[in-house]
This record gives structure tokens, sequence and C-alpha cells, in this order.
């Protein structure tokens, strides 16, 4: 018999917050998941729009940072636990404006948990899950991997919030006793992955003919893992990992951008029935990002070895399955990309 629980999961309509409310609502009938979003640029709820209207779903729109709205959603729906994904999550965005990720990503990250610990009156029994990055260890060279004791060392505004979000979270369960898990993943890629991230861009330009911007020479390194699996990683921790506790996620799946950029080619030309090495002919080097971390990889062996988790499909599966998606569903791309987006895609573009 599973327990009654009301979730909060914040940034439920963002790119992996959908992926979790959906695992969530599917398999958990007897939960009540709450999906809090402010609907920013990258939430959209269309993303959720297979479980929306689920009897064991609510939406409510709201402002992590806002005491008022986070206030209101625990008392509103006596919130027993708190999937935490809301964030600021584009580097390039950091960059030109740092601000939004500190007032997002760290001020509305203690704005929850003191929320949390103001309605929980025993710990006891409740869960605060932070879902944090990879990118808060820094960069690597040609050798290593990030494990959970890997020592922070942020190098862009984006990770340096989700590093002290990360510590603030660390904190509050060393101070107050406060009921936290938290766990880093890779890159991840799917469905609802907006188009300002690598391949949800790289998919979307090579099928309209533009340019392919490949920052710098191309040979930075992602550990690239599929969200659903990150989702189902989120899952087994959420219930079996332990208080107090972080766990790396990964895909063991490490790409030169370069390469990955090079497969994208090779399944579209395929997919749309071009002549083989066609795509490729738009791959255009631009300006280097500020800052550029040159390689992440996780090393996932504590959640195999303790939780039993691995991911579920291969790269080359997950890749071509990705783009059939963003094929199949170029209105949710229309939608997303018209608008704010093509001011923002002009603005990076004419830095570059
Ligand atoms: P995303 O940008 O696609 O979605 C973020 C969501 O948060 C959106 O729905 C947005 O509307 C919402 N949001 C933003 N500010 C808010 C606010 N003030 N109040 C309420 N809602 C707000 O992000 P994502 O890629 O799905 O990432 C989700 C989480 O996972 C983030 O915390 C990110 O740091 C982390 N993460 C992402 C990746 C990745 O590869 N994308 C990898 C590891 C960890
Ligand atoms: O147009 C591009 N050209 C390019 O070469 C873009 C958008 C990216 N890149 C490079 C930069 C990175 O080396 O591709 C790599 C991946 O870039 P992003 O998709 O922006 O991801 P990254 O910066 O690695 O961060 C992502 O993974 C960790 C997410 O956006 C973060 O939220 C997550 O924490």
């Amino acid at each position: 018999m599973t327990t009654q629980k009301q979730i909060l999961v914040t940034g439920g309509a963002g790119f992996i917050g959908s992926h979790v409310v959906r695992l969530l609502v599917n398999n958990y009938p007897a939960y009540q998941i709450i999906t809090f979003d402010s609907l920013t640029y990258a939430g959209n709820l269309s993303n959720l729009k297979d479980v929306m209207d689920a009897k064991n779903h609510t939406f409510f729109k709201g402002d992590i940072t806002s005491e008022q709205d986070v206030k209101a959603a625990f008392e509103q729906h006596q919130i027993t636990d708190v999937i935490h994904l809301a964030a600021e999550s584009h580097v390039d965005r950091s960059i030109e404006g740092p601000m939004e990720f500190v007032h997002t990503n760290v001020v509305g990250t203690v704005n929850l948990m003191n929320q949390a610990r103001a309605s929980w009156k025993e710990l006891d029994g409740h869960i605060f899950y932070h879902v944090s990055t990879d990118e808060v260890f820094g960069s690597l060279g040609d050798e290593g991997f990030f494990t959970e004791t890997t020592p922070y060392d942020p190098r862009s505004p984006y990770s340096a919030s989700k590093a002290a979000s990360d510590h603030f979270v660390s904190a509050y369960y060393h101070t107050y006793g406060f009921p936290v898990k938290r766990s880093n993943c890779s890159n991840n890629y799917g469905s609802n992955h907006h188009p300002e991230k690598l391949i949800p861009l790289m998919i979307n330009n090579i099928l309209n003919k533009k340019p392919l911007p490949v920052y710098g020479e191309g040979i930075n390194v992602r550990d690239w893992l599929w969200v659903e699996d990150h989702a189902r990683a989120i899952d087994v921790i959420f219930h079996h990992g332990e208080i107090g506790c972080n766990y790396n996620i990964g895909g063991w799946n490490e790409w030169r951008n370069i390469d990955l950029i090079h497969e994208l080619c090779k399944i579209m030309d395929e997919e749309l029935e071009r002549k083989p090495g066609e795509s490729a002919e738009l791959i255009t080097y631009v300006k280097d990002r500020a800052g550029h971390d040159l390689r992440y990889a996780i090393d996932a062996t504590k959640l195999f070895d303790e939780l039993g988790w691995k991911p579920s499909i291969t790269f080359e599966e997950g890749l071509r399955n990705t783009v059939i998606w963003y094929l199949n569903n170029q209105d949710w791309v229309k939608e997303v990309t018209s608008g704010a987006y093509q001011d923002y895609y002009k603005n990076m573009y004419n830095q570059r």
C-alpha cells in the first residue's frame, strides 16, 4: 500500500520537470502531484498535455521566489514533499544576465525550504529533493570523472548559482536536520527540450537549412543522458535514496560536440532523405562561449551499486527518437521559437 503523498514538483512545466511529472502521475495514482511553475519562456503547459487533466494532477501557477505564492501552494495542497527543478537553466543566458540566476536559483530554493520548514511540524516522513547539475564540479581535463565527493568548482554564473543552492540545501540538512536529498546530473536530451540548447537547436537549424553554430573548435565534451532515464533516477532516489545524501546521475556517454553534431547531421540526412553529407555542410564555427568548460563526465557508480539504476536505452536509439519527435512535433517547436526566441537567437547569433 503506497502512502498518500502530496508532492509539489517545481519547474514541472519545463523540459525535465514535465518528464518527472508524467512519470509520477502515471506510476503513482495514489499520490497527488502538484506542478508548481511560473511559466517563464522555458515553461510550457503543452509539455504536460497528456497528464494535465489526470485525477491525481493539479497545476499551480506560482513563482518560487514569492513567499506568498509558495505559502499558498503549501496551504492549499497540504504539501508533504517537494521535488525542486524550477530554475533558470541556460548557461549562455547566465553569461548575459547573472542576477536572474541568483534570484531564481538561490533565493527561490531558500524560499521553498523556508516554507517547507514552516509547514512541516515534524520533519520525519517528508522529503525536499533538489535536482542539480554536474556543472557545479567545474571542468575536467581529458581524464577522470566527477564523483559525489569531487570538490565544487563552478565556473559559469549558472553553475555558481546551482552550486550556491546545493550548499544551502546541504546547510539546511546540517543546521536544521531538514530532510533533503540531492542529485547532480549530466546533460539531458529528449523531447520537449528548449531549442536554445545544443541538440534541439541543431535539429531545428538542420531542418531549416540554417548555419549550425559550433562554439570554438567543437572539442568540448558532454555526457548525454536520455531525459526519461533522469526522471527514472529521480523516482528511485526520491523513494529509496538516503536522507542527507547526494547522488550523481550520468549516462556513461561522452561526446565531443562536433562529433555529436555530425551524428545528428547523419540521422537528419537519413530521416529527411537528403544526400549523405548535405546537412554537415551547414556546420559553422563561431566565437567560443566565455569560460567554456572543456569536459563533463559523471561517475554514476554509487547510484548503480546502491539503488540499481542504470540508463535504459542506448544513445543511438535515444538520439534517433529525439530527432523523430522534433520532426513530428513542429507545432510545439513553432510555439516555443516564435516571438521572444527570435530576438534571443538574433542577439546570440550577432555576438558570435
Ligand atoms: P528548463 O529551463 O527547461 O525548465 C525550467 C522550468 O522552471 C520552466 O518550466 C520554468 O517556467 C520554471 N521556472 C523558472 N523560474 C521559475 C520561478 N521563479 N518560479 C517557478 N517556476 C520557474 O530546465 P530543465 O532543463 O528542465 O532543468 C530542470 C532542472 O534540472 C534545473 O534545476 C536544472 O538546473 C537541472 N538540470 C538540468 C540539466 C539539463 O541538461 N537540462 C541537467 C542537470 C540538471
Ligand atoms: O549553439 C550552440 N553551439 C554549441 O557549440 C549551443 C547552444 C551550445 N554549444 C555547445 C556548448 C556546450 O559545450 O554545446 C554544449 C552543450 O551546450 P548546452 O546545450 O547549452 O548545454 P550545457 O551548457 O552543457 O548545459 C546543459 O547541461 C547541464 C544544461 O543547459 C544545464 O541546465 C545543465 O545543468
